[in-house]
């Protein structure tokens, strides 16, 4: 029996920026609920909501402050029991967002930890500092600055891999993995039906601290010496082994993700890895930028796919996601073409081995947000960057174009309904400004041209579930001598789907002979060439 993961596709949303059902600018449940038939006619199977929970919002809820309480901005726990049962009345499992490694600081236990009650200092990462007021070791966080923020009163130092405002939690302590069991068990008794689990590999810090070269505090954390015990435990103290669940894994590696999501493992169902998004990295730095390194696109796939399937791992395959830019502006075209290019890149992943993950609006080929002022974003990362790489040297323009294309605000702006005031998202206003191309990138306007990528994404989705080949196949890249055209087969008792997909805007050669019955493509005909963003899959029985 094939489990469902495997021939399902999920989808996203941010809530803050999915639909506005109250008129004060922000996303929220009951918008989420009144749009539950269009996503259904995605023919998605589950749907992944980032946080809601109470939070100071300076992660945009990546930050909470109480685990088992509805942020009100969001609405109320009634609108929550509310979508979880209306999602599963027509069939779709609600996926929440844990955020495990870290809380806000307004916590409760952290609130008590500061009063330096020790039983709650332990559930966080305190140690003394060097002398001369330097903190324990100069580890870097992700956001920007030090890793480490001083307590005066408790003349101690915490650790906090992300913001100051999110102290990570200390997994060593029982009292604490407990504490969090207990989170799980409340959101599984109301009805959720899987978890995806933020910066998962994060969780297990070093037994002692030391300075690394690369002074990240994730490099120094990252797949620790106790996290495949902790997450075994996780999961089989709240029985939610039979569940859809999803671990982020920042910069993990291919033998821990095969540890992770391997049945045998009696971990997770499946891993989100992030190699594929960094082959436009200059010198592996986020906020350098170069064109994407083709070759190393296609070796990360490769590796990941190939190497992966023959560990018995279980890869979440994804382009975006609310942290990553719009992919139709990063590895697509927004000119000419838009419409090939996106159907292209969701063609490219939906047939690849593992599962598929649609992010709100990646559907409709939404693009990046085109910000031209500081003022625009929102993003605690984007800010940060933008002071720190002006302080590098940058000038305004400079620092602003690296946003235009890095910042996370791309992903955040609000979801394209129709041409309306606000796109639809709203009645009053958006606390992100939406690009102009909403009057023509929309759902309404899509719904109506039966060649839009949203039709196209449509038929991506059936073909998973109709096709166990592309569930269930064995997965080999082609060498097709040509860095902008990837390739790869799927195979699995005696059939075989060649699917093949040029990232370039010009005329390929077609790298392999195309034999058996076209199952999708981005032409409405077939040719000796791969046209521009040409993606075609063909099936041989
Ligand atoms: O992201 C983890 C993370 O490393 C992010 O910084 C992201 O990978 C990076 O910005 C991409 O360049 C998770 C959440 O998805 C993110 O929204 C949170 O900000 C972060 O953890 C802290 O909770
Ligand atoms: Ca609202």
């Amino acid at each position: 029996m094939l489990d469902k993961y495997k021939s399902s596709v999920v989808y996203q949303i941010y809530v803050k920026s999915f639909c506005d059902s109250n008129g004060d600018g922000i996303g929220d449940l009951n918008g989420i609920r009144s749009k539950l038939q269009y996503i259904k006619s995605l023919g998605v199977k589950y749907i992944w909501l980032t946080p809601f929970f109470c939070s100071p919002m300076i992660d945009n809820g990546y930050d909470v402050s109480d685990y088992r309480n509805i942020n009100p901005m969001f609405g109320t726990m009634a609108d929550c029991e509310a979508l979880i049962r209306e999602a599963d009345d027509i069939g779709i499992g609600l996926m929440f967002d844990m955020v495990f490694n870290h809380t806000s600081d307004e916590h409760e236990w952290f609130k008590k930890a500061l009063t330096g009650d020790p039983e709650y200092m332990d559930y966080y990462i305190f140690r003394d500092g060097r002398e001369e007021g330097k903190p324990p070791v100069d580890w870097t966080a992700s956001f920007g600055g030090p890793a480490w923020d001083y307590v005066p009163s408790l003349n101690k130092w915490y650790l906090h891999q992300f913001d100051p405002k999110q102290p990570d939690l200390n997994w060593e302590n029982p009292k604490v993995r407990e504490e969090l069991k207990n989170v799980i068990r409340f959101w599984k008794n109301k009805g959720v039906k899987g978890f995806r689990f933020d910066v998962l590999n994060l969780i297990s810090k070093p037994e002692s601290f030391t300075n690394q070269p690369s002074g990240s505090a994730t490099r120094c954390c990252k797949d620790g010496r106790h996290v495949h015990e902790f997450i075994k435990e996780l999961v089989a103290d709240t029985g939610i082994a039979d569940m859809i669940t999803v671990g982020e894994m920042a910069s993990t590696t291919i033998d821990n993700v095969i540890r992770y999501s391997s049945p045998a493992s009696n971990e997770l169902s499946m891993c989100f890895s992030f190699h594929h998004l960094k082959v436009d990295y200059l010198n592996g730095d986020k906020f350098a930028l170069m064109p994407p390194d083709m070759n190393m696109l296609h070796d990360v796939f490769r590796d990941w796919q190939e190497k992966v399937a023959d560990g018995g791992g279980w890869n979440a395959v994804f382009w975006c996601n609310h942290d990553q830019p719009r992919i139709v502006s990063r590895f697509g075209d927004e000119g000419q073409y838009w419409k090939q290019s996106a159907k292209m890149l969701g063609t490219f992943v939906h047939l690849l081995r593992g599962t598929p993950y649609i992010y709100q609006g990646e559907e409709l080929g939404m693009t990046n947000g085109h910000y031209t002022g500081i003022k625009q974003y929102d993003d605690v990362e984007a800010i940060n960057y933008y002071n720190i790489l002006l302080k590098r040297g940058s000038t305004e323009s400079e620092a602003l174009n690296v946003l235009a294309n890095r910042a996370r605000d791309n992903s955040r702006t609000p979801m394209q309904w129709n041409d309306g005031k606000f796109a639809g998202f709203s009645s009053s206003g958006a606390w992100l400004d939406i690009p102009e191309n909403y009057k023509s990138i929309n759902v309404e306007a899509e719904e109506r041209d039966n060649d839009s990528i949203l039709n196209y994404y449509r038929k991506l989705v059936i073909l998973r579930g109709q096709f166990r080949i592309i569930a269930d196949g064995a997965v080999k890249f082609i060498d097709t001598g040509n860095a902008k055209v990837l390739a790869y087969e799927r195979t699995l008792d005696g059939e075989r789907l060649v699917v093949v997909c040029s990232f370039s805007g010009k005329e390929e050669n077609l790298p392999v002979m195309l034999e058996g019955d076209v199952l999708i493509g981005n032409y409405p005909d077939r040719a000796e060439v791969l046209r521009p963003y040409e993606a075609v899959a063909v099936i041989k029985y």
